[in-house]
């Protein structure tokens, strides 16, 4: 074959970063910019050289999570009771730099940040507050978040889950299905229906008639711990009870927190894999020209930078709304939609732009493409957001 001559004009290199086009990263104020530097380092030298493999057996990185704790990325945005109090940009930037590495850490912190201790410190006692966040902060404690059930769970209104007043204690029957961190957790808030509306309930690990089993044979997030829970008559005293929220807007604001930090972190997999082409399609030569010379292949590689910047400015402009107190959870469903789609189809491009080296979990892209299989799917499907958005365009509730 022959040597590989440079075709076309050669341009000098570009000042800019290519995974940053806009600056976003000059728009953040220096502790921000400090969190952003921390959580990748942690990335680079704790969670890649470990990730692939811990993906192909199918295993939560556990040893993680005191290095986690560590950095004060568990309840991160949370004031108070050990938490580190940082805004939701600092947030964002975790998430982001987390799903750079893989999706799987990003949902372990989203689900012990977002969805236990937020609900405990915004509808919590006092008590709970002081029993449970500092441990969980610690990452002592491991919590998961029970919300979907096997019927359904884009209709959490329908739960059949269910509690009983039994003198001063509660009981509890029902199921709940695909629930990260599940059997790993030492705490599990379970939403369920009371004669009151839907309430939440803090149930511990041990809690006879409770078992949380995992789901195997998953080909998305397998370095991420996904499980059934089963409540067969779980006695759960009063005091475990959150007493500052009864119905749906419970769990529904926890998902807000959730989902916002997933607008984030998906960009975190798509810079990933847009990294990876760069470096790529710069060095593999076919027709006797490098792969990133070609035209369609620099359309590719453009539509991949125009897209991940687009959602960087949306995630950050929904961080500074969030912070000044303005965001609607309307505005995070259109950006949870807009940049895993973004995210999702960056990855799938990516996987072909490798050719057959892109079925290989040697390059990131079919590993993130996997795992953004479920994170457009949980935190409400793409379909729950795209109507979310729908019905308040139209006042028409198609749901
Ligand atoms: P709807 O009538 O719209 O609302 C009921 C009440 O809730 C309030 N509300 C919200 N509050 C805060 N944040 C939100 N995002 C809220 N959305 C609604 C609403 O104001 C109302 O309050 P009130 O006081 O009037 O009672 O409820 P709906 O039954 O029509 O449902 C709407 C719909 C379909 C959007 C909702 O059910 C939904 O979002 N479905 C999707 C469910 C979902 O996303 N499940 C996720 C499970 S957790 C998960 O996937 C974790 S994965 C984590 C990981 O590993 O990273
Ligand atoms: P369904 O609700 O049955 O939806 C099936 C299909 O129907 C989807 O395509 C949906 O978009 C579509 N659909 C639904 N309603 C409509 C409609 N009105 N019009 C048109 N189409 C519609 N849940 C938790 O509570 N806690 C967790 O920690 C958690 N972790 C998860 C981890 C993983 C790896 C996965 C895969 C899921 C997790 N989930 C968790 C569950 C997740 O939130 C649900 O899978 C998701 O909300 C969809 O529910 P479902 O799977 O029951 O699908």
């Amino acid at each position: 074959m022959a040597e590989a001559a440079p075709t076309g004009k050669s341009v000098p290199k570009a000042a800019l970063d290519p995974l940053d086009l806009y600056g976003v990263r000059a728009a953040l104020s220096e502790e921000e910019r400090l969190v952003q530097d921390s959580v990748a380092r942690l990335v680079d030298t704790e969670v890649l050289p470990v990730i692939q493999e811990a993906f192909e057996q199918h295993r939560f990185p556990r040893e993680l999570v005191p290095k986690l704790a560590e950095l004060g990325l568990l309840g991160s945005s949370l004031a108070g009771y050990d938490c580190a109090g940082l805004n939701a940009v600092c947030y964002g930037l975790i998430c982001q730099e987390l799903e750079r590495g893989d999706s799987g850490i990003r949902s372990f912190v989203s689900v012990q940040s977002s969805l236990c201790m937020y609900p405990i410190h915004a509808f919590g006692s006092e008590e709970q507050k002081q029993r449970y966040l500092p441990r969980m902060a610690r990452g002592e404690v491991i919590g998961c978040f029970g919300l979907t059930e096997p019927q359904g769970g884009s209709d959490p209104a329908n739960m059949k889950t269910h509690a009983k007043r039994r003198g001063g204690d509660w009981v509890l029957n029902g199921a709940k299905m695909w629930i990260t961190n599940g059997a790993i957790a030492d705490l599990a808030v379970v939403w369920a229906v009371t004669p009151e509306g839907i309430r939440g309930f803090l149930v511990e690990k041990g809690s006879p008639g409770f078992t949380a089993p995992e789901i195997e044979h998953k080909f998305s997030l397998r370095a991420s711990v996904t499980a059934a829970l089963y409540l067969d008559n779980v006695v759960v005293p009063e005091e475990r009870v959150l007493p500052g929220v009864v119905g749906l807007k419970g769990p529904l604001s926890c998902l807000t927190q959730a989902r916002y930090g997933i607008t984030w972190g998906v960009i975190g997999a798509a810079q990933a894999c847009l990294r990876q082409m760069l470096d790529y399609t710069a060095s593999r030569t076919l027709f006797g020209r490098a792969l990133a010379q070609n035209q369609t292949i620099q359309v590719r590689l453009a539509d991949m930078a125009r897209r991940i910047t687009s959602a960087q400015l949306l995630s950050l402009h929904l961080g500074r709304m969030k912070d000044e107190g303005t965001m609607q959870p309307v505005q995070v469903s259109l950006a949870k939609w807009n940049n895993c789609r973004m995210a999702l189809d960056i990855a799938r491009d990516a996987r072909d732009m490798l050719g057959g080296a892109g079925i290989s979990a040697e390059y990131v892209p079919i590993r993130h493409m996997l795992n953004l299989e479920s994170v457009i799917t949980y935190e409400g499907t793409e379909t729950i957001h795209q109507l979310t958005v729908g019905r308040e365009l139209t006042g028409f509730n198609a749901f």
